[in-house]
């Protein structure tokens, strides 16, 4: 047993320059150190994190949660045993005693979740993906690394709502390795920048670091990116894709969609219409939260009509609670989950989110904020859980650049002893018939 001798915290900042919570977990065999980020589009039923309110920092400092690590949340895990995790997480549930974990925070919560798996791998002398791969993988199952889906434009709330749709991403189902997947990835993102430049909008980068949105419609936006991808000589969807994520919870009123840059407001079968039509226009092989958490049906009705030959991720639609994972598996809802660990707050949890969508037989994406931080651990949860997709944001700032150029370093650590990269099978639309919850193994 390795006992948690101390736990720290401090205000740190991250990627838009907003105060968050880092904590440290310390041992007698060294210490773990985790950041928590921050979203822009949080789903309603996200866990909640704490900030101070009052003028300063217009009202997002984090001091009360930093108290609340170096107070309370210090007492109850001294002494306690670092590597178990699920009784560290229990314990943080408890003490909080909120169904939001509003009370000492999500972000102190979550900061300090995984800073005890850094900690416990850190005492193993292995780097977290390995410590998690112990127990986390299928007994005989060896790790590997998650095919990428990297940002191109930025959009939605991460760029002031220049266009609607909030991401317009890049996946390269034909990549054959990681580092092949990010060459790719990185033609294209050049080529689109070019693009951009051309048409006299280039150089600024949106909150994720994709290219700032400049366009007259929501669709241009996919247009541009798929001539980008032809500007690149790639063939589309079998070397490189596109996936959307349309965030539409930010522009549902309960009854409508409202697109302001297209002057459109749809219904949900209209909405449905346009989706549907873009997926047969476009190499399309994902859609993210293309129905708003607050409508089901919309979401029940587009995976039904659209779900054999797409991928349709729930992000605010599931904020990663198996509990919703099951009810929407067992409702027909979307056919894969994104895993944000702050979204439901301790590390335990996601990997309850994880077990639910693979019980479902889901697809599954481990994603960052689009605030974040030079934190990796992210990176180490997808490869020693054996998540066969990994989102970070764009192909720029170095808060996403750290976690893909981990992932490098990782697919350099594994060598022979990895498995074949996941690309191949996980997008339906591309291999009709394979399931993408069967991508992951
Ligand atoms: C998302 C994320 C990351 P945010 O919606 O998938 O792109 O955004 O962190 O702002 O919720
Ligand atoms: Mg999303």
């Amino acid at each position: 047993m390795t006992t948690i001798v101390d736990v720290r915290a401090r205000r740190v900042w991250d990627s838009r320059g907003r105060p968050t919570v880092e904590a440290e977990v310390h041992t007698g065999r060294g210490l773990g150190r985790a950041i928590a980020p921050a979203g822009a589009s949080t789903g309603a039923g996200e866990a909640r994190e704490l900030r101070d309110g009052g003028a300063r920092l217009g009202g997002r400092d984090v001091m009360q949660a930093v108290a609340h690590v170096q107070g309370p949340i210090r007492q109850a895990l001294l002494g306690r045993d670092v590597a178990d995790q699920a009784g560290l997480d229990a314990a943080l549930i408890a003490l909080d005693g909120t169904p939001d974990k509003g009370r000492l925070g999500s972000n102190a919560i979550v900061a300090v979740s995984l800073a005890c798996a850094q900690a416990a791998a850190q005492a193993a002398g292995l780097p977290l993906w390995a410590h998690l791969a112990r127990t986390g993988l299928p007994a005989g199952q060896a790790p590997r690394l998650p095919l990428p889906e990297v940002q191109i434009f930025g959009g939605g709330a991460h760029a002031s709502a220049r266009v609607d749709l909030q991401d317009f991403l890049l996946v390269t189902p034909g990549a054959r390795s990681f580092a092949q997947a990010l060459e790719w990835t990185a033609e294209v993102y050049h080529a689109a920048g070019a693009r951009m430049a051309r048409r006299g909008a280039g150089g600024g980068v949106a909150d994720e670091g994709g290219w700032w949105p400049d366009f007259r419609g929501n669709e241009e936006a996919i247009e541009e990116l798929a001539r980008a991808i032809e500007d690149a000589g790639f063939s589309a969807p079998r070397d490189v894709a596109i996936a959307l994520d349309v965030a539409s919870s930010q522009f549902y009123d309960g009854r409508c969609y409202t697109l302001r840059l297209d002057g459109r407001r749809l219904e949900r079968e209209a909405f449905a219409e346009l989706l549907a039509g873009w997926v047969a226009a476009y190499p399309i092989v994902s859609v993210e939260d293309p129905f708003a958490d607050s409508d089901p049906e919309g979401m029940r009705a587009f995976t039904a009509r659209c779900g054999a030959r797409l991928q349709i991720v729930g992000d605010d639609y599931f904020v990663t609670d198996a509990r919703r994972i099951r009810q929407g598996a067992a409702e027909g809802a979307c056919n894969a989950v994104l895993l944000k660990p702050n979204q439901i707050g301790t590390l335990t949890e996601t990997r309850a989110a994880w077990d639910a969508a693979r019980a479902a037989g889901y697809g599954a994406i481990v994603s960052a904020r689009s605030g974040e931080t030079e934190d990796v651990s992210i990176v180490h949860l997808a490869v020693g859980w054996g998540v066969p997709q990994l989102k970070v944001g764009s192909f720029a700032r170095s808060e996403r650049m750290a976690k893909w150029n981990e992932a490098l370093r990782i697919e350099e650590a594994l060598g022979a002893g990895a498995l074949p990269f996941p690309a191949p099978g996980i997008y339906p639309a591309i291999h009709p018939g394979i399931h993408p919850g069967t991508g992951g193994g």
